[in-house]
């Protein structure tokens, strides 16, 4: 069993579609482990997107997931990261596979309306720092039509 982060920003939030995005992981099969919603502090989000700091595009993505609440959530299953990301489709909308979050519900990359952690180390590090490092798993009776 892998955990990931997953965040629906403050686009998504803005719009209403927090419950169409929990909807689209929760059934798949992803159990949801933990759940808050958030407004986002600038160390907070500084520290979520360091490894962007050089990026073009910081100061306005630090502007973006700061202007609104967010939804911050850590979700569990076979390959949860990998699962996660292609749920929400490629980081531009335009780019994003038919039938993903990100294509379904977004137009551009600076609105894309979801993140999720990109590798092991990533989502350590994400669920540390928005969740601490003690969040308690739960037995789903759905889990064994799910996880074989
Ligand atoms: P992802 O969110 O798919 O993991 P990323 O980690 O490369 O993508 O980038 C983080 C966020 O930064 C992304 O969701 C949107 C924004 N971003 C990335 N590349 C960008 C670009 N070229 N122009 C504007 N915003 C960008
Ligand atoms: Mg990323």
């Amino acid at each position: 069993m892998e955990r990931t982060f997953i965040m629906i920003k403050p686009d998504a939030v803005q719009r209403g579609l927090i419950g169409e995005i929990i909807r689209r992981f929760e059934q798949r099969g992803l159990k949801l482990v933990a759940m808050r919603f958030v407004h986002v502090s600038r160390a907070l989000a500084e520290k979520h997107y360091a490894v962007h700091k050089e990026r073009p595009f910081y100061a306005g993505l630090i502007e973006y997931i700061t202007s609104g609440p967010v939804v911050a959530m850590v979700w569990e299953g076979t390959n949860a990261i990998q699962a996660a990301r292609n749920t929400m489709g490629a980081t531009n909308p335009v780019d994003a596979a038919p039938g993903t979050i990100r294509a379904d519900l977004g137009m551009e990359i600076g609105r894309n309306l979801v993140h999720g952690s990109d590798g092991p180390e990533t989502a350590d590090f994400e669920i540390g720092l928005w969740f601490g490092d003690d969040i308690p798993g739960w037995e789903r009776d759905a889990d064994r039509w799910i996880f074989e």
